[in-house]
């Protein structure tokens, strides 16, 4: 309990400051370590990449046990919030606040739940999106913030609006209901390769709720713009798992072509940075602690 109700309230104060916060991509605990390390204060556990990791589409392929169980490992590995990306919710208002309460209860600092329905698809897969109906998604919101016993766990609502095409006054007009029913942010995604739908909606909006962003496709938008418009939120969602990709990928190349590891020494993590990352020397105290000495 301790746990949760302080990374809640640091992953509310990162959220809800007037200084922008950054969320790094995490998909299992040693991706969250790296993070952590690395300095960010705060994570985004990802569909998409948690998904990717377990073999499975981003389309609800994995069960949300599955997505807990993944969410579980990242918080136990780290001291930081974590945000963890709840898709739709895995159902209705039901399993939205089941799903809600399972995440808290393994730790997690927030949720946020996107207005689409059961199963989700990823937002840049270019099929057609179809949106949930928005009393029906607040319905979902509601029973989240009832349900979690915990009122500074923080509740994202994601708008899926400009995704599905359909305009910033669609966009607004779900922003504020979702405010309405109890959310304590809105996030607004976008995949036009520029920032400005997302710009426009940060104007109009005037941070009634603080905004989330996450800059995937407009990545070459410079954070100096966010500052400016005040976004609260900046979530780099996914390149944890795609360096990741990149970085196997190359090291498999070349251990085939050069049928020796000895070229990629360099390039790869060392074993002492890897018992580092995980603690071995709190084993090693422990051990001195725990065994009887000879
Ligand atoms: C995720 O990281 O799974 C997200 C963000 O939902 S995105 O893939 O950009 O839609
Ligand atoms: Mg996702």
């Amino acid at each position: 309990a301790t746990r949760q109700a302080s990374t809640a309230s640091a992953l509310r104060t990162l959220v809800c400051s007037n200084e922008i916060a950054f969320l790094m991509e995490a998909h299992d605990a040693l991706s969250a370590s790296v993070a952590e390390a690395a300095g960010f204060r705060g994570l985004w556990a990802s569909g998409l990449s948690i998904s990717s990791c377990l073999g499975y589409r981003d389309a609800n392929e994995a069960s949300w046990t599955e997505i807990v169980d993944a969410v579980h490992r990242i918080v136990e590995a780290t001291q930081i919030p974590v945000l963890v990306d709840g898709d739709s919710g895995f159902g209705n208002f039901n399993n939205a606040r089941l799903f809600a309460r399972k995440l808290h209860q393994r730790g997690a600092a927030g949720v946020c739940v996107e207005d689409k329905s059961f199963p989700k698809k990823n937002s840049f897969v270019a099929d057609r999106h179809s949106l949930a109906e928005i009393g029906e998604f607040c319905g979902r919101l509601q029973a989240i913030r009832d349900h979690v016993p915990d009122p500074e766990f923080v509740v994202v609502a994601r708008i899926e609006a400009l995704i599905a095409g359909h305009g910033q006054d669609e966009a607004l007009t779900r922003a504020h209901a979702y405010a309405d029913a109890g959310a304590d942010a809105i996030l607004i995604h976008s995949r036009k390769p520029d920032a400005a739908e997302i710009l426009a909606f940060s104007r109009a909006w005037r941070n009634r709720l603080p905004v989330v962003i996450v800059p995937t496709k407009y990545y070459s938008a410079p954070v100096a713009q966010y500052r400016a418009a005040q976004i609260s939120t900046v979530i780099w969602a996914n390149h944890n798992m795609r360096a990741a990709i990149s970085a196997m990928r190359q090291v498999c190349d070349r251990i085939i072509r050069e049928e020796s590891t000895a070229g990629i020494e360099r390039d790869v993590a060392t074993l002492e940075d890897l018992f580092d990352l995980l603690k071995y020397q709190e084993l090693s105290a422990a051990e001195q602690k725990y065994l009887p000495q000879i």
